[in-house]
């Protein structure tokens, strides 16, 4: 399957099978993929934006890490992980 990721409303589309959470292997393939980002590095992130732990990011962490990427000027608020760094 051909990963579509394209700019939306919410942010690029992690999202690749379409389930509503994102799970390791698809946030890692976008890290890797979009923003060059090694897997170290992409691991340590979605440890942080997986606030619950529960190993996928659901769509309610996926906003707030959004919210707080918009908002907040702290470049180490989970949101800046999430969407690459400036
Ligand atoms: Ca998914
Ligand atoms: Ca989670």
């Amino acid at each position: 399957m051909t990963p579509q990721v394209s700019p939306s409303r919410e942010g690029p589309v992690i999202d690749i099978d379409g389930d509503n959470v994102i799970s390791k292997e698809e946030f890692m393939r976008v890290q890797r993929d979009v923003w060059q980002i090694s897997a170290p590095e992409a691991l340590e992130s979605f440890t942080k934006l997986d606030t619950d732990g529960d190993g996928t990011i659901s769509r309610h962490e996926f906003i707030r890490a959004v919210r707080e990427y918009f908002l907040s000027h702290d470049p180490h608020a989970p949101g800046s992980v999430f969407l690459g760094r400036p």
